[in-house]
């Protein structure tokens, strides 16, 4: 390994001969240094301050030089360290590339491993459920229209003919946003109670004829238990026209229902009370289980009572400034959970929320 030898001859040719013999060392020991490690030992060897070989040059040649030979000896040894700052820094880039290519070396990818098995997702009950039903409305002729889930006082209960205060409301038990007290009533902020507010919403855009179904999630301060959930599905359903009867709403729902359950179904209308529809009725279908016969699910009664529906009210008309004297419809609306239920025979509604993959799997 080069050693720095003591100078006796500071004539030129010495000094060359000298100045040679050092750069022919450090380009050999720099070649060396070809990884990070022996970089690291290069480096301190040559350019340490304390007795790296540049410093000893600094006091065997430089700082022993008799006075007239000084400038020669100077500018070989700056000559010297400039290019040893250059081969360092060449030789530091070097070992680097060397520790990255060995580095990628060990990540190579071992193609002949097993993949990682992601199990595919299927739909769940409830949105499949909600897809057959928008299937076959769909092929009916209606379109498909969506709503807010945050609504205002005025299309959940106003304009469909809720008075303020009318005990109506009291069956939709309601959530509504906090911190309101300064609002008009009908500008109040609620989480809808039902799809309804779409048939205003939609009516509000459309000229008649118009013939839409409105699928969502909604929103109701109702206590858990086997029938019924705070958040649910429905699927609204609205059709206006002129002369739009009483008979087309029970020959639309008798399709659906018969699409949905089999041709053997049943439905049944019975009167009820809406304040947006008049008259209003309950609609259930014999049961799918026993036939009508009587047993569980249906409550020994051969009935299952599953959505609400209605001619829709003149004054809901008023309040989207279409004219009752032309025009009249229907409306429709239906709890999505309940019909999933009945379709794949669940007995509880929570299954559908618990996220129970024991429960969830048997839908895949
Ligand atoms: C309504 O919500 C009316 N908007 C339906 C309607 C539309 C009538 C258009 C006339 C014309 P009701 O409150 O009955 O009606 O609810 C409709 C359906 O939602 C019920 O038949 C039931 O299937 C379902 N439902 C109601 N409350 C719950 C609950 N807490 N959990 C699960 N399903 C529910």
């Amino acid at each position: 390994m080069y050693t720095v030898p003591k100078l006796e001859d500071f004539s030129p040719a010495a000094l060359d001969a000298a100045a040679a013999e050092l750069l022919a060392a450090l380009v050999a020991e720099s070649h060396a240094a070809a990884d990070p490690r022996s970089f690291e030992e290069f480096r301190n060897r040559w350019m340490a301050r304390k007795n790296g070989v540049l410093t000893q040059v600094n006091d065997l040649w430089l700082k022993a030089a008799p006075s007239p030979a000084k400038r020669d000896v100077g500018q070989r040894v700056n000559a010297l360290k400039q290019r040893a700052e250059a081969l360092v820094a060449e030789a530091e880039q070097l070992a680097a590339t060397a520790a990255l290519g060995s580095k990628l070396k060990s990540e190579t990818i071992d193609i002949s491993l097993p993949g990682i098995e992601r199990p595919l997702g299927v739909r769940h009950p409830v949105l499949r459920t909600l897809d057959e039903l928008i299937s076959v409305f769909v092929k009916m002729g209606y379109s498909v229209a969506e709503g807010p889930e945050v609504e205002s006082d005025y299309y959940n209960f106003e304009a469909l003919n809720f008075p303020p205060n009318h005990p109506a409301r009291d069956t939709q038990d309601t959530l509504f946003i906090a911190n309101q007290e300064q609002r008009a009533q009908r500008d109040r902020l609620l989480l809808r109670t039902h799809t309804s507010p779409v048939q205003i919403r939609t009516m509000e855009k459309l000229v008649p004829p118009v013939r839409v179904i409105c699928p969502g999630k909604v929103h109701r301060n109702d206590a858990p238990d086997a029938t019924h959930s705070p958040v649910f599905h429905q699927l609204e359903g609205l059709c206006v026209d002129t002369n739009i009867t009483f008979g087309d709403l029970k020959g639309t729902l008798d399709h659906a229902m018969k699409s949905l359950f089999g041709s053997a179904v049943k439905t049944s209308f019975r009167p009820s009370f809406f304040p947006f529809t008049e008259p209003s009725v309950e609609v259930s279908i014999s049961c799918p289980f026993c036939g009508g016969k009587g047993c569980r699910p249906c409550k020994q009664s051969g009935w299952i009572e599953l959505l609400g529906a209605g001619m829709v009210d003149p004054n809901v008309f008023g309040f989207v400034d279409y004219d009752p004297k032309k025009l009249s419809g229907f409306a429709f609306g239906m709890g999505v959970e309940r019909l999933a239920m009945m379709t794949y025979n669940v007995d509880d509604i929570q299954q559908f929320f618990y996220g129970d993959m024991r429960f969830l799997e048997q839908f895949a």
